[in-house]
């Protein structure tokens, strides 16, 4: 395989060439954020290069494509990702030494888009960088938000959202295609056309038509064989409605309303992590990229395959839909099959149920999409009549049989009590319905889905979430990566089960002081970063506690804090009660609506600002809130963590993926039997780990039974009851006050989320957790068994198993 880069001049001379072309100055002229926009330009350049070339030959193949749906991608930073991948990062770091740079300075410049809430949205980048690690030609289509999910700040506690003006320097990764625009149609009514012979067909008239405008980034393979591209979507005015009148009377509002009104549908990425809908303007964002990335399919499928029968577009083309919010690809594909193609419906039908696959990433109810059918309706008439259409034809065939079939059709049908459920579209439309682990896929098939599953169980597969073990551990934890590679090979980049030949040095002293060197170097960089941040010093030679995703109830950051607060009650009652050293360190963003959500996060920095503060606890324990939490700032805590938090209530959390992170990284997981819990545990063994709390059935039991959370509460006056009480007696109020909120939620809520419930269970479990920690050198052999074991959650694995039973390719 030949390098882009074969020697350190070459990267230097052609790396100036773009520098002054791009930046127009010379280098000594720059800035760190120019040098840092060339480099990329130039990484950028010569994937668009690979691309295009590979591009016109898979065109003469009948290599099939993989378009992943999906709403949200969080990328993170790419360049030091695609160094990796191309293998030059140290011909690019020696070349960048020859002029005076440190290359690490120049990947400092780099930004960190948001175009992602959290799990669902990395994943999706995850298997972006897995389908080119694997030779797919796999390629994103999602939205171009003009600003990303908020920066967050954290003032008087209290988080405060920014703008994220992502693009506010341009992003030098993309290309814009302004040839490849699609229009898209909102609102308008449809026309019934017919002709002589009776023959009779629809159009769509008059509504706001809105050009969706691509913009390219390259998707970089590991060993750079394969590029791909995410496309991104950007909504603009279909032609220039600039009213020149309204201008010159001063209204410019009025004059630019055509542009705001197009422009608002990519303006801003919803910040909601599973759960609350139901606004039309998400609602047109999820038409433009399914219309606009459906019409760029076809437009492909027509260039690649001139003659290609369109029987044939399932053989060639798979459509994945990641969640709902691409749900409308079934209706709008049969929409330009039947209506422009001129398929008959069968015909059609097939070819869509065929090329379609469904992901489901969550069983909350809250969070199940569903649209009233009258703004449906009004907003997208055609494709309403096709889901109309759909609905009919799925209700028409049902089998009225076996006792309880009406229940089955109502929970089962599109339809239902003047709303679009799409879920039920999803399910409909797909030819593979998957959950994101064992548990979550046992679950859909058991409730959530249940009567689909009894219908056509053959839809139904698990595929347990995987991560990229080259962002998560080649590039997030250098020191690590290099510890591994010196022992077994680089082989574990390609196939991340290589790992588990590490499990030869678990008798390894040497190995094992090594390990537990790099933890620690990896805990000072993070104690910097934190002190700069934050103001706060962590002792490294503390454990290192983490608890990082974002703030939800069931996730229960609550319970968390209320072991701090605990921990610290009970050093106050028996001064000669000592906890092991901790930091308890938590990052995380709350949608700005969710106030039991944000009302966590002040108490967790208003439990930070007593404790940290206080002389007789603050030797032993610490908190620290790292504020804005993203795929950067991530990178830099998985490595440094010791503890895994992982303590959603059992049945709730789908999958998870920070716990496979954090398990690649050699954190031991403190955590509930959920999600992917229950299978890193099994594989890296039940003695590796500290499972604790409820199961799921027990979950359900108590739910059912007469459990009155008050009772508990009363009951240990001393521990829970205790924190409870604080949250409204003044202890962590004095920096903005108490939490009656969360008081309330709780108590009068019965203890929803059973953070009261599993309360003892789970401070026990960490403190034999801690207590474990001193047996240095068995903490070492967890972690590397938990390394060891951690290649099965690659996604590459991941994408293997899409590729074999869902995509066939
Ligand atoms: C999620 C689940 O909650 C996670 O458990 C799961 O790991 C990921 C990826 O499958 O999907 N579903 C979901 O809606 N989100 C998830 O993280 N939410 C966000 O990403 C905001």
């Amino acid at each position: 395989m030949t390098k882009i880069f074969e020697t350190p001049q070459q990267f230097a001379d052609e790396y100036l060439r773009v520098l002054t072309a791009e930046v127009g100055k010379d280098l000594a002229g720059c800035t760190n954020t120019e040098r840092y926009q060339a480099l990329a330009k130039l990484i950028a350049q010569k994937a668009n290069q690979q691309f295009a070339q590979s591009d016109s030959e898979n065109a003469k193949s009948d290599k099939k494509k993989v378009y992943y749906f999906s709403l949200e991608f969080l990328l993170g930073p790419l360049l030091d990702n695609y160094l990796l991948n191309y293998g030059i990062r140290d011909v690019v770091t020696e070349g960048l030494d020859s002029m005076g740079i440190k290359l690490d300075d120049v990947l400092a410049e780099e930004g960190d888009p948001g175009l992602g809430n959290g799990g669902l949205g990395r994943l999706a980048a995850c298997f972006l960088d897995s389908m080119a690690a694997e030779g797919i030609l796999g390629f994103g289509n999602g939205m171009r938000y003009r600003y990303g999910l908020f920066r967050q700040k954290i003032e008087g506690g209290r988080q405060v959202e920014v703008t994220d003006n992502w693009l506010d320097k341009g992003y030098p990764w993309e290309t814009r295609h302004d040839e490849s625009s699609v229009i898209v149609r909102f609102g308008g009514e449809v026309v019934r056309h017919e002709d002589e012979s009776g023959k009779f067909w629809f159009s769509q008239e008059g509504g706001e038509m809105v050009k969706a405008v691509p913009y390219d980034v390259p998707i970089i393979g590991m060993d750079g064989k394969t590029v791909n591209r995410l496309r991104l979507w950007s909504a603009e005015p279909a032609q220039e409605d600039f009213d020149l009148d309204a201008f010159n009377r001063g209204d410019y509002a009025a004059a630019a309303k055509f542009r705001t009104d197009a422009e608002a549908i990519s303006e801003i990425l919803y910040p909601n992590d599973a759960g609350e809908h139901g606004r039309i303007l998400r609602l047109k964002q999820e038409y433009l990229f399914v219309a606009a990335g459906l019409a760029s399919i076809i437009r492909n499928f027509k260039f690649d395959h001139p003659d290609a029968d369109w029987k044939r577009f399932p053989e060639l083309v798979a459509i994945h839909t990641n969640d709902t919010h691409p749900a409308m690809c079934g209706a709008e594909l049969m929409r330009l099959l039947v209506d422009e193609e001129g398929l008959d419906w069968d015909t059609a039908w097939g070819i869509v149920t065929k090329s379609i696959s469904y992901t489901n990433h969550t069983v909350l109810p809250e969070a199940l999409e569903k649209w009233p059918i009258d703004t449906f309706q009004r907003l997208l008439p055609r494709v309403y009549m096709y889901i109309d259409e759909i609905n009919r034809h799925y209700m028409e065939s049902f089998p009225r049989e076996g006792e309880g079939w009406q229940d089955r059709l109502r929970n089962t049908a599109i339809l239902w009590d003047g709303q679009v459920r799409m879920a039920n579209l999803s399910v409909i439309c797909s030819h593979s319905v998957n959950g994101v682990a064992q548990i979550h896929t046992d679950i859909l098939k058991r409730e959530t889905l249940h009567d689909f599953y009894a219908m056509t169980p053959e839809k139904f597969n698990n595929k347990t979430n995987g991560i990229s073990p080259r962002r998560f551990l080649a590039n997030a934890n250098p020191s690590l990566a290099r510890l591994i590679t010196e022992k077994i090979g680089d082989g574990w980049l390609r196939d991340a089960e290589e790992l588990k030949r590490l499990e030869a040095f678990a008798n390894d002293d040497a190995f094992l002081d090594a390990l537990a060197a790099s933890k620690r170097e990896n805990k000072e960089r993070l104690a910097r970063y934190i002190a700069a941040q934050t103001g706060v010093e962590l002792d490294v030679n503390s454990i290192f506690d983490v608890q990082v995703k974002r703030f939800h109830a069931y996730k229960r950051q609550l319970l968390n804090i209320f072991k701090v607060m605990d921990i610290y009650n009970r050093m106050l009652a028996d001064p000669s009660y000592k906890p092991h050293k901790t930091s308890f360190i938590f990052a995380g963003k709350a949608a700005s609506a969710y106030t039991f959500a944000k009302e966590t996060i002040r108490l967790i920095n208003s439990v930070a600002d007593v404790v940290n503060n206080d002389e007789r606890v603050n030797d032993y324990i610490k908190v620290a809130f790292v504020p804005n939490f993203a795929v950067s700032n991530a990178q830099l805590i998985y490595p440094a963590t010791e503890i895994s938090e992982q303590i959603s209530t059992a049945g709730k959390e789908a999958s998870g993926t920070s716990n496979m992170k954090l398990m690649m990284n050699g954190a031991l997981t403190l955590g509930t039997l959920d999600g992917a819990n229950i299978e890193i545990a099994e594989l890296a063994g039940m003695q590796n780990e500290k499972i604790f709390g409820m199961k799921v059935d027990e979950v359900e039991a108590l739910r059912r039974s007469d459990y009155f959370a008050w009772d508990v509460v009363n009951n240990d006056r001393e521990h829970i009851g205790r924190c409870v009480e604080q949250l409204v007696d003044g202890t962590f109020g004095a920096l903005s006050g108490n939490f009656e909120s969360i008081h309330a939620e709780l108590m009068n809520n019965n203890d929803y989320d059973f953070v009261i419930a599993d309360f003892a269970s789970y401070t026990q479990a960490w403190r034999e957790l801690t207590d474990s920690y001193d047996d240095a050198r068995e903490w070492q052999r967890k972690a590397l068994a938990n390394i060891a074991n951690s290649g099965h959650f690659s996604s590459d694995r991941t994408i293997r198993e899409y590729a074999r039973d869902i995509w066939h390719v």
